[in-house]
């Protein structure tokens, strides 16, 4: 690192001192905390992201969101050139840097870095960092910290995306390093081409069924509902309502998070909804869950994450058998997997393990999940939480184009000419950086058409088992440490055999606890024959976590 660029370092730091006495850490989805502490780890991530920019040759995303938390919290994550989170390898930098508690050990770990990382900081590729937000108030002044930390790193340059969902801005790092146009328009265009291209699709005997055009999309007062609004007049097979769309408090009682978790009718819905399909994006539209309202009653029928993954699993399956079935030319035998976490309902695995699909957990976390979809032709991944999209490998991908074309000249509009682009056209629409409701959410619609479905008839795939997720605040929820895919508690010794002597009370029982990586608490998950015992099962494992972790 040379003279100018130390001293430029040292002076822009001096300018964002981190708050004193706060530890942050790189969690499951980039830093998070009240956004007042948040200026100096955001100026620090935005000489990161120039440094990775650098180290890649490519275009690195650095998006400012808390996502689902609440709005006085924000955060900051980085996307990797492929549009997915930041390689795992560099988190511990990240904690460091974050860290650091003065400029001159800021400036020591950078130097360290840049030498055991090779990184060319003169004569190399100049960084290049894209920057976006959500909707939050503390949004534009973390933009700002960020540009200053981008552009301390000599040649770099900060562009300003502006406010976009947290799924855009991967797609649109994703689409730069591939060389494709990139812009939020292009992203508008390339899912309603394919959403339309579904639905033209449609059999017609399927158009008339139970399943119709209506439906109410909770925006959470973020970002993806004021999208949608924009969005949906392109939608010309859908009719829309959205609400929540930016009058009222970001996901404060409304969003994915809080209609998942809670399981009532977020803000604005009532009884007159009964009936009509609904669906809830969370806070920066990474999250998509559905519902509807019961009648007479604040309580929804929810329709999580585990439902879309396995509606979508059901129509790939079907257009995967239908190529195979007539396959006359090369055949190729495309690996379908599915991936989940501990959330995953267990009726979920049960029934996705019926349908002939190999099913995996990771621990929470969608860079988790992401990863092991990437070794499928098909990777299907989703939390309960609703957070999750489908991936096509590369040589999946150029064997349907080929197929595609050649049915298209000797069998045009057959079902196996469908079928293939079908699958083309669901690889388009879905988001191939991250999980994204709004592509998700036009997904979702296209298939409920393809299959003439109601809401009702594809929440009854399969019977959730009873379940309840609580939050426990503790001293320090870091002492907390899982293994097995977050389904044991290694640390602090005792508390799972606790934890296993209070399961076994239960028929069906099924119970775990984990340190949130974006809040501070530990949280209870609980699954049980009834309700009633599911409630009760959280319940006393949350005093089990007190027990142990109040100290
Ligand atoms: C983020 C992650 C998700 C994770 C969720 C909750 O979502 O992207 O993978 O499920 O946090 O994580 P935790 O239980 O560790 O707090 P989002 O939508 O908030 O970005």
């Amino acid at each position: 690192m040379n003279q100018q660029q130390r001293s430029a370092l040292l002076h822009s730091s001096s300018l964002f001192p981190p708050p004193p006495g706060v530890k942050l850490s790189y969690g499951t989805a980039g830093f998070r905390a009240d956004a007042s502490l948040l200026e100096s780890t955001v100026f620090r991530v935005g000489i990161l992201a120039a440094l990775r920019s650098i180290q890649t040759g490519s275009v690195i995303g650095l998006m400012i969101t808390a996502s689902h938390n609440q709005v006085s919290d924000n955060g900051v994550k980085i996307a990797d050139p492929s549009g997915g989170m930041l390689t795992q390898l560099w988190e511990p930098f990240a904690d460091a840097i974050a860290n650091a508690p003065d400029p001159h050990s800021l400036l020591q770990l950078l130097d360290d870095f840049v030498k055991k990382e090779n990184i060319t900081l003169e004569g190399g590729p100049a960084a290049r960092v894209l920057l976006g937000r959500d909707t939050r108030p503390s949004g534009a002044s973390l933009v700002e910290a960020a540009k200053q930390g981008i552009t301390c790193i000599t040649g770099a340059t900060a562009i300003d995306v502006g406010v976009l969902t947290t799924p855009q801005l991967h797609w649109m790092v994703r689409a730069k390093n591939k060389g494709v146009e990139a812009s939020e328009h292009h992203y508008y265009d390339q899912i309603v081409t394919s959403f339309s291209y579904l639905m033209d699709n449609i059999p017609r005997e399927n158009s008339s069924k139970d399943v119709n055009d209506k439906l109410i999309v909770d925006g959470a007062d973020g970002v993806g509902g004021e999208k949608l609004e924009k969005l949906k007049s392109s939608l010309k097979y859908l009719s829309i309502d959205v609400r929540n769309y930016g009058d009222g408090v970001l996901n404060e009682g409304v969003g994915a998070d809080y209609v998942q978790k809670e399981k009532v009718v977020p803000r604005g819905f009532g009884p007159s909804d009964a009936g009509i399909r609904c669906a809830s994006l969370d806070g920066d539209a990474d999250r998509l869950v559905y519902f509807s309202v019961l009648s007479n009653s604040n309580k929804i029928d929810l329709v999580d994450g585990d439902k879309i993954l396995s509606l979508f699993a059901l129509f790939l399956k079907e257009q995967l058998r239908i190529l195979d079935d007539k396959a006359n030319t090369s055949s190729y035998k495309a690996s379908l997997g599915v991936v989940q976490t501990a959330y995953a309902n267990g009726a979920s695995t049960e029934y996705l393990k019926q349908l002939g699909l190999e099913v995996v957990l990771t621990p929470t976390g969608v860079k988790y999940l992401h990863e092991k979809a990437a070794e499928y032709d098909i990777g299907i991944y989703f939390e309960a939480n609703g957070h999750g999209t489908i991936l096509f490998s590369e040589t999946f991908l150029s064997w349907l184009e080929n197929i595609n074309n050649e049915l298209s000249s000797t069998s045009k509009g057959s079902d196996q000419h469908k079928a293939a682009s079908n699958l083309l056209a669901v690889s388009k629409l879905i988001n191939q950086a991250v999980g994204d409701a709004l592509s998700g959410l036009l997904l979702v619609e296209a298939i409920l058409q393809h299959m003439g479905w109601s809401i009702k008839k594809w929440n009854e795939l399969y019977q959730d088992l009873p379940s309840r997720q609580l939050k426990v605040k503790v001293v320090d929820r870091t002492a907390v440490i899982t293994g097995n895919a977050e389904t044991v508690v290694v640390s602090p010794v005792g508390i799972q055999e606790a934890i296993d002597a209070e399961i076994a009370k239960y028929t069906k029982g099924r119970c775990f606890v984990r340190p949130s990586g974006t809040e501070d608490v530990v949280r209870v998950y609980a699954e049980a024959s009834t309700q009633e015992a599911a409630d009760s099962l959280a319940h006393s494992v949350m005093v089990i976590v007190h027990q142990f972790l109040w100290f």
